[in-house]
């Protein structure tokens, strides 16, 4: 199915549902998990994203959570953010559903988000539990940054492998999945599940999925269309049409 009957599909809908991951991000410059030059190309994932990582090098987490922070503090959203912006005001019902932890569709203005996999931003005390502010953590740039109530070390409000998503917002994206007429996937792997289950989801339930990846992934064989290309482009390409 091309694109121009994607966008008839959208206008006849009512609920719609997006999945984005790394790859929306990459032409803001943000690199990508599992893409040559992407993060994982240096480090395994066990080595910096799950907790007995963080038990044994916590210096070597933050390092590269410092890193990543000052990484998108430093760009800016792009058009494929913005194009998702712009789908959300015509579509009665939509739900974006984030693996990103990057606040990209946040700081382009997108209103109803879900982000499975936490955000950068955030982080909270190993011991006790306690939140700590955007601001407070900025002020460490190298270092593992201190509990203020405790004393105990920060870790970021992150989903690492083995750990369970916030039940909450993972029900309300498989909700989104299975409610929704048409499910749009863009710039991810579909490797990392549960996320990857949520175009599963949609599929199973009816609704028509398209995806927008460079290239064809785990689900390509699945979805009712594949579009590749930035989708900085095909995003964009996609609202001129409605
Ligand atoms: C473009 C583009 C452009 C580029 N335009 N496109 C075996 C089977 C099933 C599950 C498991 C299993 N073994 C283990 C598991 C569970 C595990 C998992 O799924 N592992 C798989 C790798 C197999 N999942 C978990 O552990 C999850 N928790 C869980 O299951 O809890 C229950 C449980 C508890 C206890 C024991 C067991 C189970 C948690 C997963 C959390 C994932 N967290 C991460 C890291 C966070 C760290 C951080 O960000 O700091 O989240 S993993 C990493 O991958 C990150 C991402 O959100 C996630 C998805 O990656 P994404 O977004 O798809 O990026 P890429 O790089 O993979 O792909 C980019 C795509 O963009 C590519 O396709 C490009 O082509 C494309 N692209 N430029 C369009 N311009
Ligand atoms: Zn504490």
């Amino acid at each position: 199915m091309g694109l121009e009957s994607l966008a008839q599909s959208l206008k006849n809908s009512t609920r719609v549902a997006v999945l984005t991951g790394a790859g929306i991000s990459a032409e803001s410059g943000v690199p990508t998990f599992r893409d040559p030059g992407g993060i994982w190309a240096k480090f395994r994932p066990e080595e910096l994203a799950s907790m007995d990582a963080f038990l044994s090098h916590p210096e070597r987490v933050w390092e590269w959570y410092h890193m990543r922070r000052k990484t998108v503090h430093e760009v800016k959203p792009n058009p494929g953010h913005e194009a998702l912006v712009q789908l959300e005001k015509l579509i009665p019902e939509f739900q974006l559903i984030t693996q990103n932890v990057d606040d990209l569709h946040k700081r382009a203005g997108q209103k109803n988000i879900l982000e499975l996999h936490g955000n950068l931003t955030r982080s909270y005390c190993v011991s006790c539990g306690e939140p700590a502010s955007p601001e407070y953590l900025n002020q460490f740039e190298k270092e593992i940054p201190i509990c203020p109530a405790c004393g105990d070390k920060l870790r970021p409000d992150i989903i690492w492998f083995g750990e369970m998503l916030n039940p909450d917002i993972l029900n309300s994206a498989i909700e989104a999945a299975r409610n929704c007429e048409v499910f749009l996937v863009a710039g991810t792997s579909a490797l990392v599940y549960p996320a990857a289950g949520l175009p599963l989801e949609a599929l199973n339930k009816g609704a028509q999925v398209f995806e927008f990846n460079l290239e064809e992934t785990a689900i390509s064989h699945l979805v009712h269309g594949h579009f590749p290309g930035p989708c900085g482009e095909s995003l964009p390409q996609l609202l001129s049409l409605l």
